[in-house]
C-alpha cells in the first residue's frame, strides 16, 4: 500500500513539472521569447547562489555537529602512541582538500551567476591558456608532493618493526568466517610454531605444532586484553579470505591475508576507564546507552574499545567484533594468571598429545614452583612443625631400577639449594613403592633410591652425614593401591626436615 502511494505521488509530480514547463512554453510565447530566458536566467543565478550558500553553511553545521563521534577530534584523541601522527595526516589532507572544496564550490556557483545569459553577451572562445595549465597542474602537484611524502615518513615511523632487545609483548590474531582467534604466548613469551596442515577444526584450530614446547603455555583469549603503556606487537594472519584487523580507537589497521603474515606494532596510551573518563566529559556521551531503557548506563560508561574485521568478508562479517581492553599493569599481570594454556586443558593427554605419558617442560616447572613454596613453608619457623614433611611427587626413576632421570632435576635443583641457604639442614629421605612384586624386592629398590637421591645432593654440595636415607618398601602407603592412581602416589620419595 504504502509503495503504491509513493508511485501514484511520484507520479503525480511529473505531471505538476510537465504541466509547470508547459505553462511556461505558453506564456513564453506571449510575451516573447527572450524576455523570458533573461528572467529564467536571473532567477537561477540568484538560487545557484543562494543553494551554494546553504550548503557550505550545512557541510560546516554538520560537521561541528559530528565533531564528538568522529576518530581524531572532541573525545576521540588515538588511544596509541603512534595514533598522533595518523590523525595528523587526515588533518593535513583534510586542510588541502577543504580549501579545494570551498573555492571550488564558490567559483562554480558564482561564475553560473556572474556569467548568466544576458541580452548581448559573447561568449569568448579559448582555446587553451600556458599560464592557466601550469598554474592547475603545479599547485596540486606540489601539494600531492607534500602529502605523498608527509604519508611515507609517517609509514616509516609507523610500520618500523621491533629491534632486538626491545621490551614488547608478541600476541597473534588469525581471521577466518567469522571469527577471529587471539593467541597469547604464555609465561615463555614466544609464540610456538604452526603449519596450516596440522589444523584440525575443534582440536587444533591453527595448526599449533605441539612438539614445539614453546606451544605448550600458549593461550587463547575470548577478548583482547592488554597493558597501557607496552608495546605490542601483533602478527596477523588469514585462515580463509582476506580479513582486516581494525583496532579504530588505536588506530590499527592491518589486512590478514591468508598464507601472507603481517604485523601491526603500536603502543596503548590510555585504559579503557581513562578513555571512559574522556567521554564523560561529553553531554553527548551522558545520555542512556540505550535509547529505549532511560535506566539504562550512560553512553560514557556503556564504552568499549573493539576489534573489528574492517574486510568485507561475508555475510557473517559483522560478528568478527570482540571486545578490546586496556588495563594497568597490574590488573593485566592478574588476567594473564588466570589464563589457562591450551595445551595443558585440551590437548594435554589426548591421542593429539605427541608427550602422552610422558613429562613435559611446563609441567616440571609448575612442580618445582610449587615445592619451593611448599619448602619455604616447612622452613618457615613461624610455621607448626606437622608440615616439615614433603612428598616429592616429581622425583622420576627409570622403570625398576634407581637411577634418577633427567626430569627429576628439576625438583633436586629446588631441594639443593635449601642445603646452600641452610647450613645445619639435616634431613631425612624416604623412599616408598606401591605394592606390585615382591616386598623385599620393593623395600630394596626403595632404599636405592633413596640412595640415589641422597648421592645426587650431595654431589651438589650437601653434607652426606645430614641426610639420612632409608627404605620403606610399601609398608606406608598413601593412597589405595588397587588403581593406577593410588599405584603412582604410592611411589614416592618422601623429604622430612629434621632440623635446621
Ligand atoms: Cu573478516
Amino acid at each position: 500500500m504504502t509503495s503504491l502511494i509513493i508511485i501514484l505521488s511520484v507520479l503525480l509530480l511529473l505531471i505538476i513539472i510537465l504541466q509547470i514547463g508547459r505553462i511556461n512554453e505558453i506564456t513564453a510565447g506571449l510575451r516573447g521569447e527572450e524576455e523570458t530566458e533573461v528572467k529564467n536566467a536571473n532567477s537561477n543565478g540568484i538560487w545557484l547562489v543562494i543553494y551554494c550558500a546553504i550548503f557550505l553553511i550545512a557541510c560546516f553545521v554538520s560537521a561541528y555537529y559530528y565533531l564528538p563521534y568522529m576518530l581524531g577530534y572532541g573525545p576521540h584523541q588515538a588511544a596509541s602512541a603512534h595514533g598522533g601522527l595518523i590523525d595528523n595526516l587526515f588533518s593535513v589532507t583534510l586542510l588541502f582538500t577543504g580549501i579545494v572544496f570551498v573555492l571550488c564550490h564558490i567559483a562554480l556557483f558564482w561564475f553560473s551567476y556572474k556569467y548568466r545569459y544576458k541580452v548581448g553577451r559573447k561568449i569568448l572562445f579559448m582555446p587553451d591558456n600556458h599560464k592557466l595549465e601550469i598554474i592547475w597542474t603545479a599547485i596540486p602537484a606540489l601539494v600531492m608532493t607534500i602529502l605523498v611524502v608527509q604519508g611515507l615518513v609517517t609509514w616509516n615511523k609507523v610500520m618500523a618493526d621491533v629491534k632486538d632487545g626491545d621490551d614488547f609483548i608478541e600476541i597473534e590474531a588469525t581471521g577466518w568466517q567469522f571469527a577471529w582467534n587471539l593467541r597469547y604466548p604464555g609465561a615463555d613469551g614466544k609464540l610456538g610454531v604452526k603449519d596450516y596442515r596440522l589444523i584440525k577444526p575443534g582440536k587444533n584450530e591453527l595448526g599449533q605444532d605441539w612438539n614445539d614446547t614453546r606451544n605448550h603455555d600458549d593461550f587463547n583469549a575470548n577478548e583482547l586484553v592488554l597493558p597501557k603503556g607496552k608495546k605490542i606487537r601483533v602478527r596477523i594472519s588469514a585462515r580463509d579470505v582476506l580479513h582486516n584487523f581494525y583496532l579504530p580507537h588505536f588506530r590499527v589497521k592491518m589486512d590478514a591475508v591468508p598464507g601472507l603474515p603481517t604485523y601491526f606494532i603500536f603502543t596503548p596510551i590510555k585504559t579503557t576507564d581513562e578513555y571512559r573518563q574522556e567521554l564523560r566529559k561529553y553531554p553527548e556521551y551522558n545520555i542512556p546507552s540505550d535509547p529505549t531503557d532511560p535506566k539504562s548506563p550512560p553512553k560514557w560508561q556503556a564504552f568499549d574499545y573493539e576489534l573489528a574485521c574492517a574486510e568485507l568478508c561475508g555475510k557473517g562479517h559483522y560478528s568478527m567484533r570482540k571486545l578490546v581492553k586496556i588495563v594497568n599493569e597490574d590488573e593485566y599481570n592478574t588476567w594473564l594468571s588466570a589464563q589457562k594454556s591450551y595445551y595443558l586443558t585440551s590437548v594435554r593427554n589426548t591421542d593429539e598429545d605427541p608427550f602422552k605419558g610422558k613429562n613435559v617442560k611446563i609441567e616440571l616447572e609448575s612442580k618445582a614452583i610449587e615445592l619451593e613454596s611448599n619448602l619455604r613453608k616447612a622452613l618457615d619457623t613461624s610455621a607448626n612443625s606437622g608440615s616439615r614433611t614433603l612428598v616429592l611427587d616429581n622425583i622420576y626413576f627409570e622403570t625398576g631400577a634407581s637411577t634418577l632421570s633427567n626430569d627429576s632435576e628439576y625438583a633436586l635443583n629446588v631441594i639443593s639449594k635449601a642445603f646452600t641457604k641452610y647450613p645445619n639442614l639435616k634431613v631425612e629421605v624416604s623412599g616408598h613403592s606401591d605394592n606390585v612384586g615382591e616386598p623385599a624386592s620393593n623395600l630394596t629398590l626403595s632404599q636405592e633410591r633413596a640412595n640415589s637421591v641422597k648421592n645426587y645432593l650431595t654431589s651438589k654440595g650437601a653434607n652426606s652425614g645430614s641426610i639420612n636415607a632409608i627404605g620403606m618398601g610399601q609398608n606406608r602407603p598413601i593412597a589405595d593401591n588397587s588403581t593406577d592412581e593410588g599405584k603412582a602416589k604410592n611411589r614416592r620419595i618422601e623429604f622430612k626436615i629434621l632440623s635446621f
